[in-house]
């Protein structure tokens, strides 16, 4: 009789953060064998690289979270209400001992290859030891802002002390108490970071090229109160999580546009919500900041003007005050007192895009075409290849030689960022072109995509799903339509992540779907309830055993 090509793993996935802890509970449970690999030495993914000072989600925790148990949903309790990332690394070890993951995870095992085998429609996965897998399905679980951008600074390997990118920051700790400490690059990082190094470095110069629009965190810690409250009433926070436009559990649309409201309404409104912190202001407040200029507009001065306020030097606010681009072309940081820090003595804010551009790292700092400065520690917080870059940095080969690096290279496309066109049996998680939003929803969602096409092809005897071309033809289109319509499509004016726009030598393109990430999930079930339409199923010949 025909029997299949047998390979080592159902499935082989790449990364072991939420993504990959998420794959092994759906895949085990449709009676499959799953093995993921992680290059790192414990499983965490972004909360095991950043463990810069500071780190933490800037979602709120009791929805930044895997959802698929309801017993674990009872039985985990945040101590605050954005956890750090020491409390999202065990976190995820409470996941993988409850659910008993360990056996499906290979640590300190970095996959540098991925080839589609015609003949046996397996994929062939190698190590960096030269190690080699088969499996019937190959997954990226690398998350979408995981690949570090290290731009080409000139000297930056004669630098004497340590010299790292924020997200390769030491596994061991970084002691820099007593240290001066040199920061490029004012993104969601910086602004996490700044003021816990402060406290206790000798000083923290940050080097800054584009300010940014930064809202209220306001941590808080967890009560049993609120606890209780968030316990008792989580299919509803899930299902807000689930219809969102951000995959956040926020109370939105709140059915009221800045653009109908007066304007001592208007003031009165963000006066209310600015205390309550998170991304809940831009989302709870109006529903035509991200879309109508004008609203934007008032919403942005509103945030420059409150930051201005906390800032004791007025040349320092006047730097630290973004213009000339919209609310959220930018993904805007959440604040933890960052502010407050530039009114420290030992904190400095150095202006290199218009004052001072930076010509080179030195063997003892940074060189200005004004000053030279002294560092001990310098951290390049310089943000992330986000969507491609993880995927692109494995040698990923389907069909007739193509590689995602070279299909990528002008235009990111996908479909619904969870498969490729000439890359059969790949699957892709928050892949480009699919939303940016509360990412451990949007893994889920589209874990239980990939799962239920994976099903379909082990219970009906399909080998290759091939994503067709002309259904990706459709989701770029749609997706750019949806983009141009929306002000973050101007973020190629101040080199955005979520066009691709921060990387040196790269077009910037449309990455992220912005027609609402409930709208997306809604999409995703569709197209399962419609026997997958965007992909071709096939059978192949098999070799006849006795
Ligand atoms: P971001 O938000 O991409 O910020 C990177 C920062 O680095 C940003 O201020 C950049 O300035 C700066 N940068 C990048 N390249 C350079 C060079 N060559 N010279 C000087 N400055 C540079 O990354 P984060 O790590 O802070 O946050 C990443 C995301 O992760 C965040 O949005 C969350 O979603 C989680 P620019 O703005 O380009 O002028």
């Amino acid at each position: 009789m025909a029997s299949k090509h047998q390979a080592d793993y159902d499935v082989v996935a790449i990364g072991a953060g939420f993504a990959g802890l998420g794959l092994i509970h759906f895949i085990r449970e449709a009676g499959l064998s799953i093995r993921v690999f992680d290059r790192a030495s414990d499983i965490g993914g972004t909360w095991t690289w950043n463990r810069y000072p500071g780190a933490a989600s800037d979602s709120e925790g009791y929805y930044y979270c895997l959802t698929f148990s309801k017993e674990i949903l009872q039985e985990w309790t945040w101590s605050k209400r954005y956890p750090g990332w020491e409390e999202n690394h065990r976190y995820m070890h409470f996941v993988a001992d409850k659910c008993d993951m360990w056996p499906n995870i290979q640590l300190n095992t970095e996959i540098v290859s991925a080839e589609f085998q015609e003949s046996t429609a397996l994929w062939l996965v190698t190590t960096a030891d030269g190690d080699t897998y088969t499996c019937r399905y190959f997954i990226s679980a690398m998350g979408m802002i995981s690949e570090p951008n290290i731009p080409d600074i000139k000297g930056a390997s004669s630098f004497e002390g340590p010299c790292f990118h924020s997200a390769r920051w030491p596994q061991e700790g970084l002691d820099y108490a007593g240290k001066r400490v040199g920061i490029i690059g004012t993104g969601a990082t910086t602004v996490q970071m700044l003021p816990v190094m402060a406290e206790t470095a000798a000083s923290v110069t940050v080097f800054q090229r584009t300010p940014n629009f930064v809202m209220p965190a306001v941590q808080k810690p967890m009560t049993p109160e609120w606890d209780k409250e968030i316990k008792d009433n989580y299919d509803e926070i899930l299902d807000k999580c689930r219809n969102h436009v951000f995959g956040m559990a926020f109370d939105s649309p709140v059915g009221r546009n800045l653009a109908d409201t007066p304007p001592a309404e208007v003031q009165q409104i963000f006066e209310d919500h600015w205390p309550r912190g998170s991304f809940r202001f831009v989302f709870e407040t109006f529903d035509d900041l991200l879309t109508n200029a004008d609203s934007n507009l008032a919403a942005a001065q509103f945030i420059a003007g409150k930051n201005k306020a906390k800032v004791n030097d007025p040349k320092v606010a006047e730097m630290l005050t973004p213009s000339g681009y919209p609310l959220f072309a930018k993904r805007p940081p959440l604040d933890h007192g960052y502010f407050e820090a530039y009114n420290r003595d030992n904190v400095h804010l150095v202006d290199i895009k218009n004052e001072e551009p930076l010509v080179e790292i030195t063997e003892t700092g940074i060189r200005t075409t004004k000053n030279d400065y002294e560092f001990d520690i310098i951290i390049l917080a310089t943000g992330f290849k986000a969507y491609t870059g993880a995927p692109e940095a494995v040698a990923i080969s389907g069909r007739n030689g193509a590689t995602l690096s070279k299909k990528w290279e002008t235009e990111s496309a996908s479909i619904m960022g969870v498969c490729v066109a000439d890359f059969p049996n790949l699957f892709l998680i928050t892949g480009p072109q699919a939303p940016f939003a509360n990412l451990p929803t949007s893994i889920e969602q589209n874990i239980m995509w990939i799962t239920d096409c994976i099903k379909k092809m082990e219970s009906e005897g399909f080998d290759v799903c091939s994503p067709k071309r002309e259904a990706e033809e459709a989701w770029v289109a749609h997706t750019a339509e949806i983009h141009e319509q929306t002000l973050m499509a101007q973020g190629d004016k101040v080199n955005s992540w979520m066009m691709g726009a921060n990387i040196e030598n790269k077009t910037p393109r449309v990455l992220i779907y912005f027609g609402g990430a409930g709208v997306y999930y809604d999409k995703l079930r569709e197209s399962v309830d419609s026997d997958f339409p965007e992909l071709e199923f096939e059978r192949i010949e098999h070799e006849t055993s006795a």
